[in-house]
């Protein structure tokens, strides 16, 4: 027999399923059940395909193989989030313009997907950075826009001194930028913002942000993620009234049962209070350098628990507490934000921790209202009962909350209120590699939208690279000369470009529908095709790009779009692959493994199998070599039982029949719940014990080779075609497991004593000596004969006759 060879065999059916692209086409038209299954389109970097890329995308496409051999009607589309920092700044370092970078990498990923066997539905891929596709990211921004979803607002933003552009908060993280790791600061500048806060809480007929994610199949550390992102917090809002003035000011708390606790007042620098009150502050030189200095520090620095706490009293101001009618000082300092609440609060050292490294500080009076803790040593944080609060005292403090509001709603003085944390995002880039922001200046007639019919606002090609702060698309000539859309006017265009992570909030749909050229998606289609049913990507994403898809969803669906308002049902994250030594993979380490040189070496059906047999697919695992091994000794097993097949005269229930159907459950079972690894080990044993036949029934064999197609097409398309098909495995129908097959046959057992006959019972074919001797010794009859004997020896015949000698 000829040996495996991956190389051929692979090279053959690549080519095969390039010339026939209908095998892995999603039809619009079937009416057979639909299964959604995505992967997180890449961003097609010049490194190329990654392992990681291999894990998440084998996961999906054994999943789609599955489905359609189930007999589903399965859109698994790929294409790529063109658009981007790397490609641009790219170019500014070597002039090659990010297209022709962009559409480089995109023919080498395709190359390694392709590679790889992966069975996309490539009539349906999509590039953002293509006209066609950005023409209705622009269209949909218009929407929003004139919806009242998108607007321009001059703003404290976070800036990248070395990207040059601003960042959504989203993209800073522990106060750094996402991309380059360079420290964000603060600047004020006007920028375009989308609304997202609108659709925290129910909006209609839309559930929000939060309720959704009751609803989804997600894994809980993701949606707690999402949850902690929109920071829902619920506390009380009331006023201080300004001493000797007519003027409050509000403070947001969560734990108005603490204001008999309150020893200060506390506003941010940003607090327009400060300038209102500047000819009664008698130290205001000193202030206003507090507030110079404070414009400097990131939002981080300032609210780090562990950094000193600074601020300057406003000397001469005083405010009341509403509760006790005393006078307590006022505060500025940086540890209060600005953009947060109400940009005060109400300071009580007592019971909260940075209060009390304030108070310590600046030696301000703590006073302890909370019983529970030690408050010379800390502040106590938790809840507990009210001491020295006037009628409240004895109260605990969620009953004391309730009844300190309703006593401040009652006075007029405040009310409860609901914040968030999440803020709206800001979409506009000073870059040049992104969706144009289809929006024209008139001196005239202010922002107009460019008007639908003269989509997309594609982007010039005559610009320089380099980043100056400004977007690069100020320096294009070509793009400028442009009327007002509303007046006629000579007006200038928009600069700014869009964020790509919009491009990447509504990709999914334009797969249901990726060539209309006069709708984002005709509505018939996404309706058919869409929540997605599976989708499959890093867990980095869990607050960006999949907070930022539901706010779309969810925006389009409330101006009546699409049906559904959340678009993914179910969501799983592939776990990290660690490099053999257990470290992350790193170029600086070299310690990366190409996939490509995998390829090349043991083949893509190893490949693929193996990193799904790894470990549980969210799990994080390191590389082993010795696994491959394992994994080629697994196809060249299969691959060498072909010589076992005989000629179709084997009996119906073969001896392994009962394996064979228990395997398919399992298999099965173990796809449909994502366990791959443990589907793998099944198939495992189910090949150990056809190897230990002389002879397997064919159609055992083809039920082996189909349930190995998911994981290794390959080599299961070979197969199966000299199993004598004409037509690819992927059209072959998923083995049904029949739970009487999967029943063990059982045989007669003659059990003697002394020889004589004395029971008979039905036992499995292949039971051993000593359960034998247990089954046979706990029959009722038999017992009768060995009760209290010494047993002296056991005559055991294999599937047939057990003899007890007693004395
Ligand atoms: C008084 C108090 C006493 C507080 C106490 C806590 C414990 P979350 O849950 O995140 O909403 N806070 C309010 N606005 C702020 C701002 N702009 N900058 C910094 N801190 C602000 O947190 C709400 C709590 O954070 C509020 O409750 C307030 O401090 C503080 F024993 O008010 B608390
Ligand atoms: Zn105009």
């Amino acid at each position: 027999m000829e040996k495996y060879l991956p190389k051929e065999i692979e090279n053959k059916w690549q080519q095969k399923w390039k010339n026939d692209p209908s095998i892995y086409a999603a039809d619009d038209l079937s009416t057979n059940e639909k299964k959604y299954i995505l992967d997180m389109f890449p961003y097609p970097s010049g490194d190329g395909l990654h392992i990681g890329h291999v894990e998440s995308y084998t996961a999906t496409d054994i999943i789609s193989r599955y489905f359609r051999m189930k007999g589903f009607n399965v859109l698994h589309p790929q294409g790529w989030d063109a658009f981007g920092l790397p490609a641009e700044n790219f170019a500014i370092k070597t002039g090659v313009h990010p297209s022709e970078t962009t559409k480089k990498a995109i023919a080498n990923f395709t190359k390694q997907i392709n590679s790889l066997g992966f069975s996309y539905d490539w009539s349906r891929e999509i590039n953002t950075s293509d006209p066609g596709y950005y023409k209705w990211t622009q269209w949909i921004f218009l929407q929003l826009y004139k919806n009242g979803f998108a607007y321009k607002k001059k703003a404290k933003v976070n800036w990248c001194p070395s990207c040059k552009t601003v960042l959504a908060n989203e993209q800073v993280i522990d106060g750094k930028c996402e991309r380059c790791n360079s420290e964000v600061i603060q600047k004020d500048l006007e920028q375009w913002f989308f609304r997202i806060t609108d659709f925290i809480e129910n909006k209609g007929e839309t559930i929000g942000l939060l309720n959704g994610l009751e609803k989804v199949d997600w894994p809980d550390s993701t949606k707690a993620a999402q949850r902690n992102w929109i920071g829902k917090s619920e506390g009380t809002q009331f006023g201080f009234r300004i001493k000797d003035s007519e003027e409050a000011i509000e403070v947001y708390t969560t734990r108005v049962d603490t204001a008999f606790g309150i020893t200060y007042v506390v506003v941010a620098p940003e607090h327009p209070v400060i300038s209102n009150l500047k000819s009664k502050i008698s130290n205001f030189a000193e202030v206003e350098k507090y507030l110079i200095e404070a414009q400097n520090k990131t939002e981080l620095e300032r609210t780090e628990l562990q950094k000193e706490k600074t601020g300057v009293r406003l000397e001469g101001v005083e405010v009341i507490n509403p509760f006790t009618g005393e006078a307590v000082p006022l505060f500025v300092a940086d540890y209060v934000l600005g953009g947060y609440g109400t940009g005060a609060v109400m300071a009580v050292p007592a019971h909260d921790e940075r209060d009390y490294a304030f108070a310590k500080k600046y030696n301000l009076a703590i006073k302890e209202v909370v019983s529970g803790g030690d408050i010379s040593k800390q502040a106590f944080t938790d809840d507990g009962v009210l001491i020295n609060s006037s009628d409240y005292t004895g109260l605990d403090s969620a009953e004391a909350r309730q009844k300190m509001a309703d006593w401040l709603e009652k006075e007029n003085v405040g009310k409860k209120k609901v914040n968030y944390r999440l803020r709206d995002w800001l979409v506009s880039r000073q870059r040049y590699w992104g969706a144009p922001i289809p929006i024209i200046y008139c001196e005239d007639c202010g922002a107009v939208p460019v008007p639908e019919n003269d989509l997309p606002v594609v982007l010039p090609t005559d610009v320089d690279f380099k980043p100056t702060g400004e977007s690069p698309l100020v320096n294009s000539k070509t793009f400028h000369e442009v009327n007002c859309p509303s007046c006629g006017k000579k007006a200038k265009r928009e600069v700014d470009t869009m964020d790509t992570f919009v491009c990447s909030s509504w990709y999914y749909f334009r797969y249901a529908d990726p060539k209309n050229a006069d709708e984002f998606a005709a509505s018939e289609k996404i309706n058919k095709w869409l929540p997605v049913d599976l989708y499959v990507g890093g867990a980095e994403h869990t607050v960006l790009h999949l907070l930022y898809a539901r706010f779309f969803t969810k925006a389009l669906h409330h101006l009546g779009y699409l049906d559904f308002d959340e678009p993914f049902s179910k969501l799983r994250h592939q776990g990290i692959i660690l490099a053999e030594d257990g470290n992350k993979m790193s170029k600086s380490k070299g310690n990366v493994v190409n996939p490509d040189t995998v390829v090349a070496e043991v083949g893509a059906d190893v490949l693929r199998m193996y990193e799904m047999f790894m470990g549980p697919l969210e799990d994080m695992k390191p590389w082993s070599t010795q696994g491959i091994v394992g994994i080629v000794r697994f196809l060249e097993k299969i691959w060498k039982l072909q010589e076992k097949i005989s000629d179709g005269q084997l009996p119906e229930n073969g001896k392994n029949k009962a394996l064979i159907h228990k395997t398919i459950k399992k298999v099965t079972d173990n796809i449909e719940s994502f366990r791959y690894n443990t589907a793998i080990s099944s198939l495992m044993i189910l090949v150990n014990a056809f190897e230990k036949e002389k002879e397997i029934a064919a159609g055992d064999f083809e039920a082996l080779v189909a349930m190995i197609s998911p994981f290794a097409p390959h080599i299961a398309e070979e197969l199966w075609e000299k199993l004598g098909h004409q037509t690819s495995v992927t059209k072959a129908e998923w083995p049904k497991a029949d739970a009487e097959l999967m029943k063990e046959e059982e045989v007669e057992m003659v059990v003697q004593v002394n020889g004589k006959v004395r029971e008979r019972l039905m036992i499995a074919p292949d039971v051993t000596e000593d359960e034998a001797k247990e089954t046979a010794l706990e029959s009722e009859k038999v017992k009768a004969f060995t009760q209290g004997k010494e047993i002296k020896k056991i005559i055991f015949v294999p599937g047939k006759l057990i003899n007890i000698v007693v004395d």
